[in-house]
């Protein structure tokens, strides 16, 4: 075995985005693509000469050859040891929490999230630091410039690992541990949540049904809610992860999940259900005829805080992404702790976090999680939520509603402009960037507007500006209209539109989202001149 530097070109585009770089499976396949952001990473941390590194995947087509490059290139980098998950399984959030509790330099999780996979689809690397979360902008763009600079590359000319049997062997210098992927994490929920009192309600007769979508939350999914918390067998759906995760987008959110709110809506509904996307760090909660959003549910998790173990002392503060509703912020105020606005993207809690200064957060984006890790945490949410419900004795809807009784409801949807052409979706942002001064105070398309500015976010913490993290214009009704571009995409652009609506007043409270939306819908798609910009006269995927 020897290790060998081999030259090579940089490809330009090989900057991350919200979540880590993500391609099309067709990209990472070019010769020495994958190679060459590897030992940008590698590059850009020196500290993992020596160090600890973690490495697991969503198992999504192309992770296998992807670990076995990645082991041979760490090896020939000199890191001194790699843990990685059976069969090169991790969730994301099993990740972040092996990176903190073994004191690991980082972690590289290969994954593209909630994107789909498959040979057309989508592959994604993300390196996570010291604390467990995603490396923050200052590490992604160290990454970026040192592609660009890249000349060589080093690999070890080693046969495959196996990867399948658990326990340790030597690559070169370079130690390597094959783990359970799911032992750690299971252990970890065990002292965050009631388990006695969640079996308990499952004893009186509830039912739950866990949507894994395939994906890599299957085996936790499992452990957890039928092997530990005695939920019937089966209750667990699409548990085996597969590769092309059977030809389905494995986002959860309503529409890519439309059978299990089928379910949920009918006759023979369970009492609470939950998908998790790829990687099992988002969640969507349902009850029995509701689906919760997920800014509702970061706001019933802060104002319930303490029905978890794990919050039994109260919450120091909680933070939510700029375009998440301001749920959260009601509940912040009224029970007396901070409430931070962070731009979109994991990585800006991580200061927050570790500083005590907040122990719970999220994300519009079906995203929810906690201090225990530096990662939203798909299956932590629905164990907190099983956990309230647990307490609380009642229907999902019924505490939505009496939660919104007491708050009022923010209403809100996300509209989502996919595929675009990347001029038009820069178009929109830079119409709407044009209009910004001109607007607050100001009746425009039949609507007052209060304020309205490009969000730019200064981290308390270490005092770093993020700015131009998008478009937030809001009027004096207590609606608010918000616009970006993803980050997360591989094809074009795409436009988010967020929307949101405060009714104060019960009676209106049952109104459907996009009914109560659709005076704010019609202006957000004025003010940015959609239709002109795209020629797209509704969004392709509304949430
Ligand atoms: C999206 C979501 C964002 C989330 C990110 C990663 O980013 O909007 O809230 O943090 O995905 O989630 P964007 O830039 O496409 O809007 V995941 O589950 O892909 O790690
Ligand atoms: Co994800």
């Amino acid at each position: 075995m020897a290790v060998l530097r081999f030259a090579t070109t940089p490809f330009l585009d090989q900057k991350p985005g919200t979540s880590g770089l993500r391609k099309k499976v067709t990209t990472f396949s070019q010769p020495h693509y994958l190679e060459n952001f590897v030992q940008a990473i590698f590059n850009a941390v020196p500290a993992l000469k020596g160090g600890l590194l973690v490495v697991g995947g969503d198992g999504r087509y192309f992770n296998d050859g992807a670990i076995q490059t990645l082991l041979r290139m760490a090896a020939a980098n000199g890191v001194g040891k790699v843990i990685v998950g059976r069969h090169g399984l991790l969730s994301t959030p099993a990740a972040s929490l092996l990176i903190r509790r073994h004191g690991a330099v980082g972690g590289i999780i290969l994954s593209a999230s909630h994107n789909p996979g498959g040979p057309e689809g989508d592959f994604g690397i993300k390196f996570n630091a010291a604390n467990g979360g995603p490396a923050p902008e200052r590490l992604t763009e160290a990454m970026h410039a040192a592609s660009q600079v890249l000349q060589c590359f080093y690999c070890c000319d080693n046969q495959d690992i196996d990867l399948g049997s658990l326990g340790r062997s030597q690559l070169e210098t370079m130690q390597v541990e094959v783990i359970d992927p799911v032992a750690d994490y299971a252990g970890l929920m065990q002292t965050l949540v009631d388990f006695d009192a969640i079996r308990d309600w499952l004893r009186a007769g509830h039912r739950v049904r866990l949507d894994a979508l395939h994906a890599v939350g299957g085996p936790y999914a499992v452990k957890l809610f039928e092997d530990l918390l005695g939920a019937t067998l089966g209750s667990v759906r699409n548990a085996a992860p597969q590769a092309d995760f059977a030809g389905e987008h494995p986002d959860p959110n309503p529409v890519h999940c439309a059978g299990l709110v089928a379910h949920m809506m009918g006759a023979g509904a369970a009492d609470f259900a939950a998908a998790f996307d790829g990687d099992a760090d988002r969640n969507m909660i349902l009850g029995r005829g509701c689906v919760v959003t997920p800014s509702d549910s970061l706001a019933i998790l802060a104002a319930n805080a303490r029905t978890l173990p794990q919050f039994r002392d109260g919450l120091p503060g909680v933070a939510r992404s700029m375009p998440t509703s301001r749920a959260v912020d009601a509940v912040a105020a009224r029970l007396g702790f901070d409430c931070y606005e962070t731009p979109t993207g994991w990585k800006y809690f991580g200061n927050l976090l570790d500083a005590g200064r907040i122990a719970l957060c999220g994300e519009e984006s079906y995203g929810t999680g906690a201090s225990h890790v530096r990662e939203k945490d798909g299956i932590w949410a629905a164990l907190a939520w099983l956990n309230l419900l647990a307490v609380r004795r009642q229907p999902v809807a019924e505490i939505v509603r009496e939660h919104w009784a007491s708050y009022g409801r923010h209403c809100y949807s996300r509209h989502d402009y996919e595929g675009l052409p990347l001029a038009a979706g820069e178009a929109v942002m830079a119409t709407l960037r044009g209009k910004l001064a001109a607007l607050p105070g100001q009746m425009v398309h039949g609507l007052q507007v209060s304020l309205a500015d490009d969000f730019s976010y200064t981290d308390p913490v270490d005092g770093t500006v993020s700015g131009q993290q998008g478009i937030r214009v809001a009027l004096a009704d207590g609606s608010r209209a918000v616009f970006r571009l993803s980050g997360t995409g591989t094809e074009g652009a795409t436009l988010r539109v967020y929307l949101e609506r405060y009714l104060a007043d019960v009676a209106q409270h049952a109104q459907p989202a996009q009914a109560a939306l659709a005076e704010v819908a019609r202006f957000a798609a004025q003010l940015g001149e959609i239709e002109a910009h795209t020629g797209r006269v509704r969004a392709d995927v509304v949430t």
